[in-house]
């Protein structure tokens, strides 16, 4: 199995850490959907990250869905989505929540950095700073409410999306997102950003090795 994209995108790297989560063995290859275009459009014509290979080669994409995949893969051990459904509900909450902000960031990001500045549109970047800041409140509420595990064995999938997230948009959008409007998501990023499976994959331009793989 191989996964193709960046670790700067939060949508790769949820995937990458989650599959070390799951017990899963993957490569990666850390192409750009910008800098490597074409070499991406090879495996993947949509040229979307994460796009995902799997064993027989058929071609996957979008990280939900690819998580959807490994968590059938790793089955019936070690699962990153509660099984019961109040549990369900409210992780698939702070999830929804955690991947808007991942799309509002992605958006300031590339309306700053692919437009010329005379063409950006100041009014856009404030509508979406709004709902990235909204989505964000409205996480860190949750997660003063109720506390999400960050140890390697109760991580789930909202503890591992949230943690991505904001590590993502602090990276990224930092004059958007004040650290000290939000210090329970600071707080919680901090501890998941010390496991293994986060400094494994790290935030950025690097490519994952899972432990005993080569530097070769
Ligand atoms: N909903 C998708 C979003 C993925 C996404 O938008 N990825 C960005 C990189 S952060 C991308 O592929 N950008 C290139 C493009 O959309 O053309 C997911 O969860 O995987």
């Amino acid at each position: 199995m191989k996964l193709i994209g960046m670790l700067d995108s939060p949508y790769v790297r949820r995937v990458a850490v989650s599959l070390q989560l799951l017990g899963l063995r993957f490569e990666h290859q850390s192409l750009s959907v910008f800098r490597t275009f074409d070499q991406f459009r090879e495996i993947n014509p949509v040229v979307k990250a994460p796009t995902f290979i799997c064993d027989d080669g058929e071609v996957l994409m979008d990280s939900t869905l690819i998580l959807e995949y490994a968590e059938a893969l790793a089955r019936p051990g070690r699962s990153l989505m509660p099984t019961s459904v109040p549990e369900l509900q409210h992780a698939l909450r702070v999830i929804g929540l955690a991947l808007a902000a991942c799309e509002k960031s992605v958006q300031i990001i590339y309306e700053r950095g692919q437009r010329p500045p005379e063409k950006q549109h100041e009014p856009w970047v404030e509508r979406v700073s709004g709902q990235l800041l909204a989505a964000l409140g409205a996480l860190e509420q949750e997660l003063e409410r109720r506390p999400l595990a960050a140890t390697s064995a109760t991580i789930d999938q909202a503890g591992v999306t949230t943690a991505i997230v904001w590590h993502f948009a602090r990276q990224m959008v930092p004059d958007v997102v004040p650290a000290a409007d939000f210090p329970a998501l600071a707080a919680y990023s901090a501890r998941a950003e010390a496991l293994p499976e986060f400094v494994a994959a790290p935030h950025g331009a690097g490519t994952y090795r899972h432990a005993g793989q080569g530097q070769g």
